[in-house]
């Protein structure tokens, strides 16, 4: 390993004992740099990779809110603003019980390489609360978005933060939360948050966006190894958004999901996730206020494996969407075992270090998450741009758009690879066509 990515991960661990997600997250990129550090010693100099371990600015603030029976609860509210070289911060907001500061550091350092790769002006951050949503009333959820707002409309902006959802966070509360950000700016301001309603906003296809993307992501992935997604089967993991949207473009395409997941076990649908009620029902499930995944497999009476992951189940291709590290190293070996050629992470890191490791040695095709689900981010962007022409493109100008972007992640992502000498390793390819626009603007903006 190259003397200064040995060192500069090093301080990572010692700046960061306990953020191990963060660590996770830097030494994957960091290790895919090896040949570009050695190319460009001037990286040293300008302690690029230094302060890209260093996010701008880390946000803490206390989130008060009241629940229906008027007792006050407390929870802890971040912004991470990770790096602005390449455009305004970007980035979702997740609420969930399992969100920290090392998760949160980890997905804001993971979104500015994602960003960088889309093509579009967009820097990287992330956000969030360790509020959990589960089983709260709409008038609760409202509260807690109010309340966040309060403090986070100060740190964000339309040219400055734009936020967005993430697991936990939709449609709803992105409404509640600009509610709160124009009572508070006195202005319509909606550059500010994307996933935004179609009424007051929204892009066209942003709820399809990531899982579309990731679709047109494998497309061109499967063009190089002359395969095609009809009649492929897909075992897929999550419910939500990604997963729906992941689903809806495989059955377009002639593909056959066959698994769902959720927290407390999987289903299995060996005649597909393919008609458009079971499709449209997932949708449903999600917007009950007990969501559990159970519910599909009593509706469609099929098996539904209680605390299990749905990686033993033999599919063409997987596609974890649900979150981070889902996949561990037990589950590799299944999926190696089953005879899986490709993986593709629509999820954010979803995949252990050793499970990912195991992968790539038996020679799986994996495509990383910063790259496969850009379709998400990219898209919100394209919702900033049409917020700032205050014009609407079509649904077919949308698609169009996220459609060209993800060829050209994957077209990147080969060239950066096939550049430094690796074999169509579409990870080291993505990490470093991220990291050298990023590096590249940090050096001609000067040290800060
Ligand atoms: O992980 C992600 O890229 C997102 N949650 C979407 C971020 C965004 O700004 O649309």
């Amino acid at each position: 390993m190259n003397t200064y990515i040995e060192r500069v991960l090093q301080e990572t661990k010692d700046k960061n004992p306990n953020e191990k997600e963060f660590l996770q997250a830097v030494e994957e990129v960091f290790t895919s740099l090896e040949k570009v550090i050695e190319a460009h010693p001037e990286y040293e100099e300008h302690a690029i990779l230094e302060r890209l371990i260093e996010p701008d600015r880390v946000i803490e603030f206390r989130v008060v809110w009241e629940d229906d029976q008027g007792k006050a609860h407390v929870n802890r509210g971040y912004r991470i603003q990770h790096n602005s070289a390449v455009g305004p911060y970007k980035g979702g907001l997740r609420f969930h019980p399992t969100v920290n500061l090392s998760i949160l550091k980890f997905l804001a350092f993971e979104q500015t390489f994602k960003n960088s790769l889309t093509t579009l002006p967009i820097g990287g951050a992330k956000g969030g609360s360790d509020f959990d949503p589960h089983g709260k009333s709409d008038k609760e959820i409202m509260r807690f978005c109010q309340s966040f707002m309060s403090e986070l409309y100060r740190h964000i902006g339309k040219d400055i933060d734009v936020p967005a959802g993430d697991i936990g966070v939709g449609g709803r509360e992105i409404g509640y939360l600009f509610g709160q950000y124009k009572r508070i700016r006195n202005g319509f301001e909606n550059g500010v948050l994307t996933g935004k309603d179609l009424l007051y906003g929204g892009s066209l296809l942003r709820p399809e966006a990531t899982g579309y993307g990731a679709l047109y992501y494998i497309e061109e992935v499967f063009q190089h190894h002359n395969e095609s997604i009809k009649g492929k089967t897909f075992a897929l993991s999550g419910y939500g958004n990604v997963a729906w949207g992941a689903i809806k473009k495989i059955v377009e395409l002639g593909g056959k999901p066959v698994t769902i997941s959720g927290h407390n076990g999987y289903v299995y649908d060996p005649e597909g996730i393919t008609s458009e009620e079971k499709i449209n029902y997932l949708l449903e499930m999600r917007s009950s206020k007990d969501a559990n995944i159970k519910m599909y497999a009593d509706k469609f009476n099929c098996e539904f494996h209680e605390n299990e992951k749905p990686w033993s189940i033999k599919a063409d291709v997987c596609i974890p969407c649900a979150t981070q590290n889902e996949v561990d190293l037990e589950d590799a070996k299944k999926i190696v075992e089953n005879g899986t050629k490709y993986y593709f992470e629509a999820a954010n890191m979803p995949t252990t270090k050793e499970a990912l490791d195991y992968l790539l040695k038996n020679k799986v095709i994996v495509g990383p998450g910063k790259a496969v689900n850009a379709g998400g981010v990219a898209v919100s962007a394209l919702e900033m741009s049409q917020n700032s022409m205050r014009y609407a493109w079509t649904k077919e100008e949308v698609d169009e758009k996220l459609h060209q972007i993800m060829k050209s992640i994957v077209e990147s992502s080969i060239e950066a690879s096939n550049k430094y000498g690796y074999d169509f390793d579409l990870i080291k390819g993505a990490n470093i066509a991220g990291f050298e626009k990023v590096a590249t603007i940090m050096m001609k903006l000067g040290l800060y």
